[in-house]
């Protein structure tokens, strides 16, 4: 098992070598495309309603989200909070299978200028919403993933995971 476990880190590693490689210059001169920040998906141009609130308790009013696959779906976050964005901004964010979470949100965390949200995982984020502070939302588009499953959401503001601000989507 552990032999199978580091040849897995190993080879997470050498494509993250190879995606990074990618993103450089093209060697023979033609301009190579700039990497996007985040991941191209489709995103769709309306959806089905889904509304979330967070709030200074650190929790989510919404812990389970229903979808079909690939639906499109317009989802809302509010943060119904009163305390100030720099110590209790929340946002929410959707990540594929197969992240580590401990690892994300360790990554997440030092992500401080991009709001807690990591680049190195933006092929992994379905979506996100932006980091709000008390008061505010954001509504955030984007399809339902084609692949029945659970797929967890949370508030990577640091600490917040740990005390339970996250919630599944559940694909069927
Ligand atoms: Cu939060």
């Amino acid at each position: 098992m552990k032999t199978l476990s580091s040849l897995t880190t190993l080879a997470a590693v050498l494509a993250a070598l190879f995606l990074a490689g990618c993103g450089k210059k093209d060697p023979s001169g033609a301009a190579a495309p700039s990497a996007p920040a985040v991941a191209a998906r489709a995103v769709p141009t309306e959806g089905r309603t889904v509304e979330v609130v967070g709030n200074d308790s650190m929790k989510f009013n919404v812990t389970e989200i229903r979808v079909k696959a690939g639906e499109a779906i317009a989802l809302t976050l509010k943060n119904a909070g009163t305390m100030p964005k720099f110590s209790m901004g929340h946002n929410l964010v959707l990540i594929e299978n197969g992240v580590k979470l401990s690892d994300f949100t360790s990554d997440a965390s030092q992500a401080v200028k991009a709001d807690y949200v990591p680049a190195k995982y933006a092929a992994k984020i379905i979506a996100h919403t932006k980091l709000l502070g008390p008061g505010e939302s954001d509504t955030v588009l984007f399809y339902a993933p084609k692949q029945v499953g659970r797929y967890d959401f949370l508030c990577t503001f640091p600490g917040h995971f740990q005390v339970g601000m996250k919630g599944v989507l559940i694909v069927d």
